[in-house]
């Protein structure tokens, strides 16, 4: 390449460059992690998007100096230059995308290796839908709940099923989602890590009232999740106790 083509190019790429980039950072486009496996997922997307970034950056400002730089003047109707391509050029392009994504698929095992495996201590729910509702069973307390109640830092399996047709379970905040199908049970592993209430949205068009179908996720630090546990057997037993005593005006 020729000296006089540098300092344009660079100042093309410079321009492409902050634009691209701020793109990329200035806006926030993925929802709060708050699970170990989303900071997982987040790194993985957070590595392809900045090298696409570069890779971008330096396509479209060669393309852009290259329109501009290389244009016909008025009235040249020649034919450009013969070109018989560059051997150099051609291995670099075959060989860097190749080694890109081999990586990319190399870190994409191994994060879903490792969201997939089951730590020794769980938490496990079971989670029934129907059309539009969700109901959280929690076998180990004996109770159930209409939001998902789940501590912080301890690992939660779900056992999904469905009644009707097939939803899909959702929480953007976990970067994770799997059907609940009916005639099956599905499964799903996550670790909360960050307490606050999200939301659980069905991910499937089941019926007319599917944007409706949506239940609360409320990640708890382990206290507040016990102690909720603790009111809601409590609240149980009772409704138990009241549901069995015979009525004494009839
Ligand atoms: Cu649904």
């Amino acid at each position: 390449m020729k000296n006089r083509h540098i300092l344009p190019l660079a100042a093309v790429m410079l321009v492409v460059g902050i634009l691209t980039f701020g793109t990329i950072f200035l806006i926030p486009w993925l929802p709060t992690a708050a699970a170990v496996e989303a900071v997982r997922t987040d790194q993985l997307i957070w590595f392809e998007t900045i090298v696409s970034g570069v890779i971008f950056t330096i396509v479209t400002s060669f393309v852009i100096y290259s329109a501009w730089a290389f244009r016909a003047k008025e009235g040249d109707e020649s034919d450009g230059p013969p070109t018989h391509g560059n051997t150099s050029l051609e291995i670099a392009w075959t060989a860097i995308p190749v080694v890109l994504i081999a990586i990319v698929a190399g870190w994409s095992v191994l994060v879903v290796n490792r969201n997939e495996t089951a730590q020794k201590v769980q938490d496990v729910v079971h989670v029934k839908t129907w059309q539009y509702a969700w109901e959280f069973d929690y076998p180990s307390l004996g109770i159930s709940s209409g939001d998902l109640h789940v501590p912080e830092g301890t690992q939660v399996k779900l056992n999904i099923n469905s009644f009707d047709v097939i939803h899909g379970f959702w929480v953007p905040q976990f970067r994770l989602q799997i059907d609940a199908v009916p005639g099956i049970t599905t499964h799903l592993l996550f670790t909360p890590n960050k307490a606050g209430t999200w939301y659980v949205i069905c991910n499937e068009l089941c019926g007319e009232g599917h944007s409706q179908m949506r239940a609360r996720i409320i990640i708890q630090t382990p206290a507040d999740y016990a102690a909720w546990a603790a009111q809601a057997q409590a609240q149980a037993t009772a409704a138990a106790a009241a549901s069995s005593t015979p009525a004494a005006t009839h």
